[in-house]
């Protein structure tokens, strides 16, 4: 499968190769979304950045996925019961092509990539995560960005018997959230179907879920079930339930201190024997790549 955009960070030699050899037998027996190659092939290969990815592990057991429960381990425990077979992404608003849409049909033949991204939570912790996955703007292409859409509002399925989360009503769901449509085009924006090789798992959001790196991570809303294309904000859920905490924009910016607390550092999840904190980059480190998408806005007062 064809790389198009190259990783500043990179799969360190200690990459799991083993991870990958799995992934090819697995795809080679597996129906639904690994048979149709939706899962990419191992990371470009560069040598200049050290930073290391987490393990597999640490990535599927540290997580946040409120339907699931609000304990970082819950959804480790509990997501096996989310239905992912079959799944049906409804397509709706400002678009050419309006539908319900099997992941097949959403995704198939486009181009899979490896993207290795910082991923930064509003909660001043991160990790460094190897997705695979497809660019947003290839999957908008398909569906027909009509002229005049400016947003891109995304919603999770909601399962009530199966999603602890939503019975005890920790949020107020289906877990909503958008993009200016910008954003939404841009290359580093992707709707990630894999992680280390694997079939997303669940407790990361099964079967398709966003990935913002520059953002902070409850913009990359899981397990899809709707697109919609619009020309006015759509509401989000840290939004909705704390607008003065949480804004529509939510990029990473350590300049910008939460409320409740500094957000100029954070601790790495897995960080050796002293959970190292690090220093927060603006725009998680992708400044190069996105600065150009907020110029001339008080980033403080779009927060
Ligand atoms: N539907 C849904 N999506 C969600 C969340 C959630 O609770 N529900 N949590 C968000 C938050 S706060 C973070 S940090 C990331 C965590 O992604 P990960 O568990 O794959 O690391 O998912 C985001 N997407
Ligand atoms: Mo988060």
């Amino acid at each position: 499968m064809a790389h198009r955009w190259t990783n500043d960070l990179t799969l360190a030699d200690a990459t799991p190769k083993a991870a990958f050899l799995n992934r090819r037998q697995i795809l080679a027996g597996t129906a639904g979304l690994g048979a149709i190659g939706l899962v990419g092939a191992g990371g470009a290969a560069h040598a200049q950045d050290a930073l290391e990815p987490n393990t597999f592990e640490e990535i599927t057991s540290y997580n946040n996925y409120y339907e699931f429960g609000t304990g970082k381990g819950d959804p480790a425990d509990n997501a096996d019961k989310l239905e992912i077979t079959p799944w049906s992404v409804k397509v709706d608003g400002m678009v050419d092509n309006p539908g319900d849409y099997t992941p097949e049909e959403l995704l198939g033949g486009l181009t899979v990539e490896d993207r290795i991204y910082r991923f930064r939570c509003v909660e001043a912790w991160s990790m460094v995560i190897p997705w695979n996955g497809i660019e947003l703007a290839d999957i908008l292409n398909r569906v027909g960005v009509q002229d005049g859409a400016k947003y891109v509002a995304f919603e999770t399925v909601v399962q009530p018997e199966n999603m602890i989360g939503v019975q005890r009503r920790v949020l107020d769901f289906p877990y909503v959230e958008g993009l200016r449509l910008d954003e939404a085009m841009h290359p580093l924006t992707l709707m990630a179907t894999g992680i280390y090789g694997e079939p997303m798992p669940k407790q990361n959001g099964a079967p398709m879920r966003l990935v913002v790196p520059w953002k902070y991570g409850f913009k990359s809303i899981k397990s899809i079930v709707r697109i919609t294309l619009t020309d006015e904000e759509p509401p989000t859920s840290w939004n909705n339930a704390n607008a003065r905490e949480y804004g529509f924009y939510s990029n990473v910016n350590p300049t910008v201190d939460h409320p409740r607390w500094s957000q100029a550092s954070e601790r790495l999840i897995g960080g050796g024997l002293f959970n190292s904190r690090q220093d927060t980059l603006m725009f998680n480190g992708y400044e190069d790549e996105v600065a150009s998408l907020y110029e001339g806005m008080d980033l403080s007062q779009n927060f």
